[in-house]
């Protein structure tokens, strides 16, 4: 009989040293002698993977953040040795693997900077409880190190200093530092020495990551389970080591519609009818830009999805319409459970074709959420993705919904410790069955994947919305997201300023708050300066809880409406110029707000700068943060700036004093772009486009700017009907010189562009387009700098 009950604890397990290696092109494969093997792949000169086994084997390689289209290839890899080390050489990198322990140390190729070095490396423990390995990397942080990214983390942008959990989770009225918090992005970037480089710990467990606060000069992450399984990007520039991350992970499948890029109105709830109908009258009576209202829970029948009230909310379909004819689109909230109610068809089909996720032992997951008690489909399971994707079809075919909101989707169950499903969960994983413990993670992102392949069937030809509160690495290949239930304080407008920043450097760009703050009730000016902040993020929406108040643009007084609307249609007018840098990020994962450390990281200021940001490549805005302010400092990056508002002209590389009254906020554009805007709009469409305003500012040198159009909707720019204008600035003490390159074969409605020229040093006196002189009164010459001309030209000099 065995008596002793103590677990034999064996601490933290080590590599011993290497017995065997092996090459498989890409692949290389170092054993210990004590049964543990690296395999190390190298997809691009900048990127390895690292992966270890304990077992001697290892399990199915799959992974739901990795997507198929990821670029792959190098161009040069070699493996030497010498006493110590296998040494892999590719065009960009050097790393070294310890023969004694498997420890790393990564090099830049060209001048042998030291990047990334392991400190005890891998390790691991046995896990008693659950079995398998708890599985832990340590790295020396080096000197000035600094460290981005994590996703949605409510912390200030530099890392450093801090311990993070990923653990998605319902956060309701989160604050500055709450961590886990909604989404699940295992990945950041390290900056020293003018060098950076990313980490993408692709492991869907429970994890952890710690910048030095265990310990001062060590960085290190773990997980409760699965595989050390992680990428090393290399840059050397920040923003290549997000765009690789990207690629990796994945961009949008398609470009958003134009309208998504609209002002959304959303509030918990607007029901009945009649209603939503007085708030987008209300929109189109003090001309404020809307293209879309949201309806919440309540539109449905006792919370069941895919239903209507038909109290609230007799004939959705005619209300639809009348929404669509007056350029509202309809979007509507879907959430993972699923009432237990046999008279409800949606329970009944799930239930006969075992779509639901089971506990351990067999019985069904049963939680409790807004419907009452409910079991929950396994989004992991291809077929049930397959089965939710076509529950679709009436609301968006028939109803015409044109966007879906996924809620709840962490999955948040109620009344339970831990919030959400207990871990022995089963799931089915694409066909690799495991627990809740490895699932939990990706469960939002396999609903809204769902969700999205339901919405791209069924709006076709136009393109699909969908937005999720939970997510995993790669969900932006879906769909849009929000940041969750924040509050209306003046911190969480900064909170709200950070976590768009570092959504967007961790790959996931489509991102914004619910502006003004979802739980409390801001005032107007909080409210106005939370507009300011929002009409620069990717997703620009108001939504509140509505238990404190109504919360539109009109709530708080006339001042504030009139701020309101001045920033909104703000916005309407750069649709173009964000629509190019959507396209940007859609095609070359370029993210649309760069952090001012992801925009210059060699200047050591921007290292720890947390308000001020670049929306697209030439604009510069920061919020306003605090109540009562005519303006602020802010830190100007380098290059020279023109204010947006007085065109003055500021040398950067410095702080600053901004004014900014209510109806203001630091708005700066970079010298030599070459910015375009629409007139305003109510909504996208509204107005047939009949010229393009084109903001020049004069800079003396170089300066390049795209616009990027298309026909705002449908899949006809993936054929080649675009239309992407490439202008080349050249600016001289007496001259304008500004080139177009055009491509694509989409024919824009205007004929012409109307050139405002800001900053011009000289009068002009001449204007030749495509070698001809111009007659004044032929390109209407205006005094106050602006020309009309045709939209045609590949050269135009404006000359003193
Ligand atoms: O338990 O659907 O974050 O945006 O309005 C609250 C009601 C559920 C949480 C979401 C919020 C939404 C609310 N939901």
């Amino acid at each position: 009989m065995i008596l002793n009950t103590e677990l034999e604890y064996k601490g933290n397990l080590f590599p011993s040293k290497i017995i065997s290696y092996e090459k498989n092109l890409n692949v290389l494969s170092f054993t210990t002698e004590n049964g543990v093997i690296l395999e190390v792949t190298v997809r691009r000169d900048s990127i390895l993977r690292f992966r270890f086994t304990t077992t001697g084997i290892f399990e199915n390689d799959f992974s739901y953040a990795i997507t198929k289209y990821a670029s792959r290839g190098y161009n040069h890899l070699e493996v030497n040795e010498n006493e110590e080390n296998y040494i892999i050489t590719t065009s960009k990198l050097i790393c070294h693997i310890s023969k004694l322990d498997l420890r790393t140390s990564i090099f830049d190729a060209i001048d042998n900077t030291l990047i990334c070095e392991d400190e005890l490396g891998f390790h691991w423990e046995e896990s008693y409880e659950h079995g398998g390995n708890i599985v832990k990397m340590s790295k020396i942080s080096q000197p000035g190190e600094s460290y981005y990214g994590l996703g949605d983390k409510p912390v200030d942008n530099n890392l450093k200093g801090k311990r993070f959990e990923n653990w998605v989770t319902d956060s309701y009225a989160y604050g500055r530092d709450t961590d886990p918090i909604y989404k699940a992005i295992p990945f950041y970037t390290g900056l020293h020495d003018k060098k950076s480089y990313g980490i993408f710990f692709d492991n869907t467990f429970r994890s952890f990551f710690d910048f030095c606060q265990e310990r001062r000069n060590i960085t290190s992450f773990w997980a409760q389970g699965g595989e050390m399984n992680y990428y090393f990007i290399y840059g050397p520039e920040m923003s290549d080591v997000v765009v690789n991350y990207t690629d990796l992970t994945g961009k949008p499948h398609e470009l958003p519609a134009l309208w998504t890029l609209g002002y959304h109105q959303c509030k918990w709830s607007y029901y009945p009818e009649s209603n939503v109908k007085e708030i987008t009258a209300k929109f189109r009576e003090l001309q404020i830009p809307c293209d879309a209202i949201y309806l919440d829970i309540d539109y449905m029948e006792g919370f069941r999805c895919f239903t209507w009230s038909k109290d609230h909310f007799p004939d959705p379909k005619r209300m639809v319409k009348e929404l669509a004819d007056d350029g509202f689109k309809t979007i509507v909230i879907i959430d993972p459970g699923i009432k237990i109610d046999m008279d409800y068809s949606v329970f009944q089909e799930g239930l006969e074709k075992d779509y639901f996720c089971k506990r351990a032992d067999g019985p069904y997951m049963k939680g409790k959420v807004w419907p009452g008690e409910c079991y929950f489909p396994d989004f992991t399971k291809p077929e049930v993705r397959e089965w939710w994707s076509n529950l679709f079809k009436e609301l968006v075919e028939d109803i015409g919904v044109k966007g879906v909101w996924n809620d709840m989707n962490e999955p948040a169950v109620m009344d339970v410790p831990g919030k959400t499903f207990p871990n022995d969960v089963r799931h089915d994983y694409e066909g690799n069955p495991c627990s809740h413990r490895k699932a939990h993670n990706v469960y939002g992102m396999q609903m809204a994947r769902a969700t999205y392949q339901g919405l791209k069937k069924f709006s076709y030809p136009k393109r699909p919305f969908v937005i999720t509160r939970a997510a995993y690495s790669g969900t932006q290949r879906y769909t849009s997201s929000w940041t969750g239930d924040n509050v209306a304080t003046w911190d969480h407008l900064n909170i709200a300023n950070l976590q768009a920043q570092r959504m967007c450097m961790s790959g996931f760009s489509f991102i914004g708050s619910d502006i003004g703050g979802f739980a409390e009730q801001p005032n107007g000016e909080l409210y106005a300066r939370w507009i300011q902040l929002g009409i620069f993020h990717p997703f620009c929406r108001t939504h509140s809880s509505g238990d404190h108040g109504d919360q539109e643009p009109w709530a708080f007084g006339d001042t504030i409406t009139n701020v309101v609307r001045k920033f909104i249609e703000l916005r309407y007018q750069l649709l173009p110029y964000l629509y190019t840098a959507f396209w940007r990020y859609a095609e070359e994962g370029i993210p649309i707000l760069k952090s001012l450390v992801l925009y210059d990281q060699e200047d050591s200021q921007t290292h720890y700068r947390n308000d001020e940001f670049i929306f697209g490549e030439k604009i510069l805005a920061c919020p306003i943060t605090g109540p009562n302010q005519k303006g602020r400092r802010m830190y100007i990056p380098r290059g020279r700036w023109y204010n947006f508002w007085t065109d003055e002209v500021i040398s950067g590389g410095q702080e600053l004093w901004v004014d900014a009254d209510l109806d203001s906020m630091p708005i700066f554009v970079k010298e030599g772009a070459i910015v375009p805007k629409y007139p305003i709009q109510q909504y996208v469409g509204e107005k047939v486009i009949d010229e393009l305003l084109l903001d020049v500012y004069y800079k003396l040198g170089k300066e390049n700017s795209l616009v990027y159009e298309d026909a705002t909707d449908g899949y006809d720019y993936i054929k080649g009907r675009y239309s992407l204008r490439d202008f080349k600035l050249l600016g001289k003490k007496n001259e304008l010189i500004i080139q177009q390159h055009k491509s694509g074969k989409f024919i824009t409605t205007y004929k012409t562009f109307k050139l405002s020229l800001h900053g011009l040093p000289f009068k002009i006196s001449k204007v030749q387009v495509d070698n001809e002189e111009i007659l004044f009164k032929d390109i209407k010459l205006n005094g106050d700098n602006t020309l009309v001309l045709n939209k045609e030209f590949t050269e135009l000099h404006i000359m003193a």
